[in-house]
C-alpha cells in the first residue's frame, strides 16, 4: 500500500508549543461522500491519505454511479490536523467508506470525542451504518450535508428521513472548500462544548 499526499504547499505548520489539548475527531459517512476531500481541504498539515485505485472488488458492491470521476478509495484512514486556538488541536481521522473496510471503524472510534457524518442526500441510506455505529459507541456527532447537486430538501426534511433527534446539529457544506469544512468542525466543537456544559450543570444540580 502506498500513501498519497495532497498538493498543498502550506505544510509547514508546526504544532504550537502551547498546544495541550488534542481532540480526536472522525469524519464518517458512506462510500465516496467526500470524507477524504474534507480532511484534505481543512488540514493545516499535508494530510496522510491511504488512497488506492479502485479495483474489481468493489464492482456490484460500491455504487459509484454518483461519483463517476472517482478512481481511488480510502483503504485505511485519512489523517489531518487543525489548530483551534493556542491550546486546542483537532486531530482528524477520515474513515474508509467501502463496506469491506468497515471492520476498521470500531478501532478508529476509540478515544474519539465526536464525529462529523457526511451525507449525500441522493444516497441517504449510505449513512445508516455511520449513524448506527456512532449511536452504538455513544459518540456525539453532527450531520453535514455535502451538496453534490442542488439540494432538493430542507435540512429538517433530511433530519426526519434520517430519524435524527432534534438536538443533533445539521449543516450544509462543501467538503472541497476549506471554510466550509472548517465550519463543520466548529459546529461539532460547539456541540461538544454544549453537551459538556449540560453535563456539568446536571452534576451541579445533582
Ligand atoms: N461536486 C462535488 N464533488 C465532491 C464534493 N466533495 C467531494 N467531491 C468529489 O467526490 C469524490 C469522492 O470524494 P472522496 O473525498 O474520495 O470521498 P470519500 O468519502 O473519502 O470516499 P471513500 O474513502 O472511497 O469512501 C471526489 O471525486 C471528490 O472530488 C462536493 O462537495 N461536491
Ligand atoms: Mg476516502
Amino acid at each position: 500500500m502506498h500513501s498519497r499526499t495532497s498538493d498543498r504547499d502550506d505544510v509547514r505548520a508546526p504544532l504550537q508549543a502551547s498546544a495541550s489539548d488534542g481532540l480526536k475527531i472522525v469524519i464518517v459517512g458512506g462510500f465516496g461522500v467526500g470524507k477524504t476531500t474534507m480532511v484534505r481541504s481543512v488540514s493545516e498539515i499535508r494530510p496522510l491519505s491511504t488512497e488506492e485505485t479502485m479495483t474489481q472488488a468493489g464492482v456490484g458492491i460500491d455504487d459509484a454511479s454518483f461519483v463517476q470521476h472517482k478512481t481511488t478509495t480510502t483503504v485505511a484512514f485519512d489523517f489531518g490536523r487543525i489548530t483551534l486556538d493556542e491550546r486546542m488541536v483537532l486531530y482528524l481521522f477520515g474513515a474508509p467508506g467501502q463496506e469491506r473496510f468497515w471492520f476498521l471503524w470500531d478501532r478508529l472510534f476509540s478515544g474519539t470525542l465526536g464525529a462529523v457524518v457526511l451525507v449525500d442526500t441522493n444516497r441517504l441510506a449510505d449513512s445508516w451504518y455511520a449513524l448506527d455505529r456512532l449511536e452504538h459507541h455513544g459518540t456525539p456527532f453532527i450531520v453535514a450535508r455535502n451538496n453534490f447537486t442542488e439540494p432538493r430538501h430542507t435540512l429538517e426534511e433530511v433530519r426526519e428521513a434520517l430519524d435524527l433527534p432534534p438536538d443533533v446539529p445539521m449543516i450544509d457544506c462543501d467538503a472541497r472548500k476549506r471554510d466550509s469544512s472548517k465550519a463543520a468542525l466548529v459546529a461539532l466543537a460547539r456541540h461538544l462544548y454544549s453537551l459538556s456544559s449540560a453535563d456539568a450543570a446536571r452534576e451541579t444540580l445533582a
